[in-house]
């Protein structure tokens, strides 16, 4: 082995493995409803050197990188055996986005990758792409995952390379070993951001949907629907209810999406989406909670008004700058919660929380009143309170 062969491989097995195992910590203190981490959990960086590397010095002497990975973006996540997993949206430096599993002991940090990529059956030649995944363990026993089929439009015109069309595919397994592919979701429309609730409701399976007139676009898409689907095997939408609406000067303008599936607290189902608008820089992309009612899913029962989290320092430049994104979440038995994220449609990170403290902001935080002399009244609301506060602290 030549010398230039050796030092490289020892050069990037040690930078590999100290990314990996780097502790990750806490930014107090935070607005207490959240805390952000000092790191990113997963990056392109994070991959391992055996998917991007030659490792053999005859044929790759001077130790290149053979196959580019761009970004680690949009994870479903779930706890599984004791573990955190994020199925991770990785996308090659040739733009194929492709899913892989990463896995860690504690939730913020050593997340490490599993050894290959998930290969999924293959069951549609003008499947392009594939991308932003989510995960749910359903009350029927099988582990799905619902994420996004792309494939260029068969009507698009002749030179027309970037119409495409935007299906929901659907997955399931039982040991994430073991994949079975059903049949893509029917819908009327197009469909992104499709995620599976965790229940049966009236005895059926429940999908939160999205609609949209075309691939980008919401159109008249209203927003975050809601449909009843009598056979899991055979999804089709038939009925699709809007049940959380975007509004003119809202963080959600433009479109919106359901995260992942909504988690199951005493007071209602609490639920993570990604609101956009547009700006003078683009489209903008923020994360949002509501939370809807145990008895009836489709009724909301809080939404404070703003963002939640929205692209703060290094997490606002990336490929697609000013997004965060999130397709998965983790409810511990203790209470926290664990939100990924990704910045920019490059790289993961994660923030905590508590239910307690995520349904206490849902439900104490003024909701949007849509105007801004109703947003000045809320803040001279908190005014006249605390003076009050203040006065009966100096008795
Ligand atoms: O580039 C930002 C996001 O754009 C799309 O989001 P939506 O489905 O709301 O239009 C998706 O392509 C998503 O992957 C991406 O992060």
């Amino acid at each position: 082995m030549s010398r230039i062969y050796d030092n490289r491989l020892r050069l990037l097995k040690e930078a590999h493995e100290s990314l990996i195992t780097r502790p990750n910590k806490k930014i107090l203190p935070g607005n207490g409803i959240f805390e952000r981490y000092e790191y990113p959990i997963l990056t392109n960086e994070h991959t391992p050197l055996e998917w991007r590397y030659d490792l053999n010095p005859m044929t790759n002497p001077w130790l290149m990188e053979r196959i580019g990975i761009n970004a680690t973006m949009n994870a479903g996540a779930i706890k599984w055996n004791g573990k955190y997993l994020m199925m991770v949206r990785v996308e090659g430096s040739d733009r194929k986005s492709f899913f892989a599993i990463a896995e860690s002991p504690n939730g913020t940090d050593h997340f490490r990758f599993w050894e290959y990529p998930i290969q999924l059956p293959d069951i549609d030649p003008s499947e392009t792409n594939v991308y932003d995944i989510r995960l749910t363990a359903h009350e029927d026993g099988w582990i799905y995952g619902i994420f996004c089929s792309e494939s260029l439009a068969p009507d698009a015109a002749p030179g027309d390379l970037s119409s495409a069309v935007a299906k929901a595919g659907i997955i399931r397994t039982k040991d994430f070993q073991h994949w079975e592919r059903l049949p893509n979701l029917i819908s009327p429309s197009q469909q992104r951001n499709v995620v599976l609730h965790p229940e049966f409701v009236n005895g059926k399976y429940a999908l939160y949907t999205r609609p949209q007139d075309n691939f980008i676009d919401a159109g008249n898409g209203e927003g975050i629907g809601w449909a009843l689907i009598d056979d899991i095997t055979h999804a089709e939408v038939k009925e699709e209810t809007i049940i959380n609406h975007r509004h003119y000067h809202t963080i959600k303008e433009v479109k919106n999406g359901e995260g992942p599936h909504p988690i199951k607290t005493p007071k209602g189902w609490l639920h993570l989406a990604h609101g956009v608008r547009a700006c003078a820089a683009g489209l903008r992309y923020v994360l949002y909670l509501y939370m809807t009612s145990l008895e009836d899913p489709t009724r909301i029962i809080a939404e404070p008004g703003g963002y939640l989290l929205a692209p703060e320092g290094e997490e606002r430049i990336g490929d697609v700058s000013n997004v965060l994104f999130s397709n998965g979440w983790i409810a511990d038995e203790d209470g926290t919660v664990y939100i990924y994220y990704a910045s920019s449609d490059t790289r993961m990170h994660v923030a905590t929380s508590t239910i307690e403290r995520l349904i206490d902001y849902c439900r104490h935080t003024p909701e949007d009143k849509l105007r801004s002399t109703t947003s000045v009244n809320s803040i001279y609301r908190l005014i006249e309170a605390n003076k009050l506060v203040m006065a009966e602290a100096l008795v």
